[in-house]
Order: structure tokens, then sequence, then C-alpha cells
């Protein structure tokens, strides 16, 4: 029982594993520090309860409930659904989360670091998930740019994002962007930050939740933020995850750029996710 590598640039991957067998200290040793040098872990096909998800969760650090009250999971608060499923006229979860590429939670000061979604009701031909190594891009970004953002500090928001909710009916496009600016403050994060498990730096930021790069004009935002993009999208470096039946996946949210892609018409697909902050 090992893993593997998934592609050159991304993820490792273990087999034929109970839940019973990766609570085991050796096994989760190892998940741990394949996460921590390859970024994505994927456990295929496991087995697992809610609760057991959750105490797996435990091992990495506090899982946070979703900031939303209605999409939790009825019992237990520490699994938000994801899910795109209607059962009895309610939506059993959030539908589209994630639909666009980012690294999770950045728009805040302090995101947690770790993502773990757990397949619950996956189809095979859609709604696959892409990710990126935010290594790699970094590796991957021409020298001259390398060189404009050394040392630069970002503002990340959450603004272009956001989705308009009840509350904001009536409200023109400014009124609602104005809003947004002072409930979602605009975030400063290092634009280079250096992974602390390897020492590797990474690029921070993805274009989705950028507001600008401090310092740059215009221009240079949107010449940096088509470059970031065409490396973050090459598809050599992306890998597609294709979810099979209670596939367990886990990434750390700051080095991992990531992407959910569409749900085909018609095609249920539910994912638990939890949200793991570090320390308890
Ligand atoms: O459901 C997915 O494919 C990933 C969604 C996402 O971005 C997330 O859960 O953080
Ligand atoms: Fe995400």
């Amino acid at each position: 029982m090992s893993f593997h590598e998934i592609t050159p640039f991304i993820g490792a991957e273990l087999t034929d594993v109970t839940y019973e067998e990766l609570e085991r200290p050796e096994l989760f040793d190892q998940l741990v520090d394949n996460l921590r040098r390859r970024e994505l872990v994927v456990v295929r096909g496991i087995e697992l309860t809610p609760k057991q998800q959750i105490t797996l969760a435990r091992r990495l650090g506090k899982p946070v409930p979703f900031l939303l009250k209605e999409y939790r999971h009825p019992e237990f608060e520490e699994i938000m659904i994801s899910s795109n499923e209607v059962k009895n006229n309610k939506p059993v979860g959030v539908a589209r989360v994630g639909n666009f590429w980012h690294q999770d939670s950045s728009y805040i000061s302090n995101p947690a670091p770790y993502t773990m979604l757990h397949g619950v009701n996956v189809p095979s031909t859609s709604g696959h998930t892409l990710y990126a190594n935010a290594v790699d891009v970094y590796e991957r970004l021409p020298e001259d740019w390398k060189r404009k953002i050394a040392g630069r500090n970002a503002l990340a928001t959450v603004n272009k994002r956001l989705r308009i909710g009840k509350e904001h009916v009536g409200l023109s496009v400014a009124e609602f962007r104005a809003l947004i600016d002072i409930e979602h403050p605009k975030v400063e994060h290092p634009l280079v930050r250096e992974d602390p498990f390897t020492g590797r730096p990474y690029l921070y930021g993805s274009p989705e939740y950028l507001d600008s790069v401090i310092g740059f004009d215009a221009n240079e935002n949107a010449a940096f933020f088509a470059v970031v993009d065409e490396l973050i999208q090459d598809p050599e470096h992306v890998y597609t995850h294709r979810w099979t039946p209670n596939d367990l996946v886990i990434w750390k949210t700051a080095t991992t750029y990531h992407s959910a892609t569409a749900v085909e018409p018609g095609v249920g697909r539910t994912v638990h996710r939890v949200s793991i902050q570090s320390g308890d």
C-alpha cells in the first residue's frame, strides 16, 4: 500500500484502502507527507461516513463550519454540501462551487490551509476538477515577470465572483459593488510566497480573485493576469481529476490552483467539503 505520483507536477494517489487502514498512523503520516510535497492527495474510492470524514480532517487541523448555515450538513456542521441536486423542491447544497480557477479563500487574510472533498455522488463523464500547482506556475513565469513582481504585494478581492443574493435585489451594479467593498474589504498578500514545508516559492493569487498588483498600472495588471491565466491553464500542466465514487481529495489551498467544471444537464453531483484550519 503506497502512494504513487499522479503527474510530474502535482498529486499523489492511493488506491484500495479502507478507512480503518487509512486511520493507522503509518499510513496517515504518509498521506500528510505526500500532501506537503505534492500539494494534492487523492484516495480513490474510500467509503466514508460524514463522521469518519471529519475524524480524518481533524488529523490535519481544525475543521471549520461553512459561513452560511443553510448549506451545512444537517447533522455535521463541519461539512458543507456542494451539490446541484434538489430534493423536495429544496437545493441539497450549494451549486457551482469554485467553477473558475482559484486558490481557496485567497481573498481573505487567513485562509484555512487545507480543503477536503469526498465524492458522495459523482458523475464520471463531467464535473471533473482541474488542478495546477502554484509552485510550478511560479517556476514557469518568464524571468522578466519574476523580476517585475519580486517583493510586490497584490490586493485580493471576491468582488469579481461574489454571488448576488436576495438582499441585493433593487441595487444598481454600482451600489452592489460599493456594498461588497464594505462587507468584503480587499486584502493584501505578497504575490510570491514560500511554501512552509518545502521552502519552494509559489505564486499566490489568481486573476479571478485579484484586484491588482500594488504599483502596477492598468496595462501591467492586464498583461500580468493574462500571463498568469495562461500558465495556470496550460493543458500540459493541468491535472484533471475524473471522479470515481467515494474519492477523497485533499489539497493545500495556498499552493493549489483548481477549478470545478460544468456538470452535464440533468445529472446530479454531490460532494462533501471540509475546510481545515490549522491548529485546534
Ligand atoms: O467541486 C469541485 O470540483 C471543486 C470545487 C471547489 O473549488 C472547492 O470545493 O473548493
Ligand atoms: Fe475551491
